[in-house]
């Protein structure tokens, strides 16, 4: 059963996070969550990043606000994929966390997906497991397809509304 870390620097991240969590769950990946700060728990962050593979997780979610070095500092210490996850700010708009998140040095990737994008940064997790698990392949074919069919649908709808 794959599995997948989600990080938040702060409980207050929790609804960016939930859209994560909640996508994983429909695909039946498992999900530890946590909340571990760089800079408030960096004993924490290092252990959990130290000893993530040996529990079995595969891809870890960082998510973080305003100077967001969650991701990086948890990608310092392990091989496993970080996906970083911007949270909103109400001083720069989120902007200072995707910044914080997005601009690694050589060396330490961290994947970064746009500002609050919680659903995306567990699609992306999913798109990393389904190169190693086929089942997860599968259901994320099927949920293209699905989004293909709303789309399409939506545009008959406008078609017929305008004439
Ligand atoms: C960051 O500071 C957290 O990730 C959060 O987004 C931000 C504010 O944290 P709180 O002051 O709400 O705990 O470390």
């Amino acid at each position: 059963m794959s599995k997948v870390g989600i990080l938040m620097g702060s409980k207050s991240d929790f609804d960016v996070v939930k859209p994560a969590v909640s996508v994983l769950k429909k695909f039946g990946v498992e999900t530890e969550v946590r909340v571990i700060s760089a800079h408030r728990t960096p004993d924490e962050a290092h252990e959990f990043a130290a000893t993530a593979k040996e529990k079995g997780i595969e891809v870890i979610i960082c998510a973080a606000g305003k100077a967001a070095h969650l991701g990086g500092v948890i990608a310092a210490f392990t091989t496993l994929p970080v996906i970083g996850l911007p949270v909103k700010t109400d001083m720069m708009g989120g902007l200072d966390s995707l910044l914080s998140i997005v601009q690694m040095p050589a060396g330490i990737p961290v994947a970064t997906v746009g500002v609050n994008g919680g659903e995306n940064a567990g699609l992306l997790a999913l798109q990393m497991l389904a190169i190693k698990y086929p089942e997860i392949e599968k259901q994320l074919v099927a949920y293209k397809e699905a989004m293909k069919t709303k789309i399409n649908n939506d545009d008959e709808a406008l078609q017929a509304m305008l004439g």
